[in-house]
């Protein structure tokens, strides 16, 4: 049986973070962090780009959950590696988790590694993993006045992907509104609008990560 005993390396999440950042520089992997309120769709999402991206390009997942593994067994039923963190108690990653996991798992090859943090709005959005783009998912059942609600996840986002697109005409969610309401907390975000049962606009989704690893 293999025991891994980790130590504290660095003492902050930030010196954790810009180690991660550094590790996965030097294997050429791009890594996105994705951020949403429980249920907005990110396992989802990451089943249905997992199924166009993996022919292509080596992914895994790193699964954050407080008590299950039930998303990271999603994701392998779709035949990609995955690992699950289980935070317990907290309502977070933290760059640490992160640091330990990579010593732990063989990088070569890797294209693309997506984490999926824990369901919650507000503290992930806290702190940094050594992600390349932290991605934040709004699914239109929550409403279109959240970006105004919830800024930070907004702010600190270079992605947002307005989720169940297919659902705008039973619950009043404005794509207007939204885009408005979008570009006040942060101008540049680059937002993409999907449905994941319908498949609309996974596409361009799709194609900003390929442009992302290759430029
Ligand atoms: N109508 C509709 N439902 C969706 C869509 N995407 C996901 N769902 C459903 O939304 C529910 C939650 O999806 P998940 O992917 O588990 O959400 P999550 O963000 O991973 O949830 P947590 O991991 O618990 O935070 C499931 O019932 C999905 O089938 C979509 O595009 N349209
Ligand atoms: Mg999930």
């Amino acid at each position: 049986m293999k025991i891994n005993i980790h130590k504290n390396v660095f003492n902050t999440n930030e010196e954790y973070a810009s180690e991660v950042k550094k590790i996965l520089k030097k294997y050429n992997i791009k890594t996105f962090n994705l951020l949403s309120s429980p249920g907005a769709g990110k396992t989802t999402l990451l089943e249905e780009t997992l199924k166009l991206l993996k022919d292509e390009y080596k992914c895994i997942v790193i699964e954050g959950d407080l008590a299950t593994d039930i998303d990271r067994q999603r994701i392998s039923q779709v035949g990609v590696e995955s690992y699950q963190i289980n935070t317990v108690k907290g309502c977070h990653l933290n760059a640490k988790m992160i640091y330990e996991l990579l010593n732990d798992i063989v990088l070569n090859d890797i294209d693309f590694i997506f984490i999926e943090n824990v369901g919650n709005l507000v503290c992930p959005a806290e702190y940094n993993l050594g992600e390349d783009h932290k991605i934040v998912i709004l699914s239109t059942p929550e409403g279109d006045e959240k970006p105004l609600k919830y800024p930070v996840v907004f702010r600190n986002s270079d992605v947002c992907i307005i989720n169940k697109t297919d659902l705008v005409k039973f619950v009043n969610f404005d794509i207007e509104k939204i885009k408005i309401n979008l570009k006040k907390i942060n101008p540049d975000l680059t937002t993409f609008f999907v449905s994941c049962y319908t498949k609309e606009g996974l596409n361009q989704w799709i194609n900003w990560l390929k442009n992302n690893k290759e430029g």
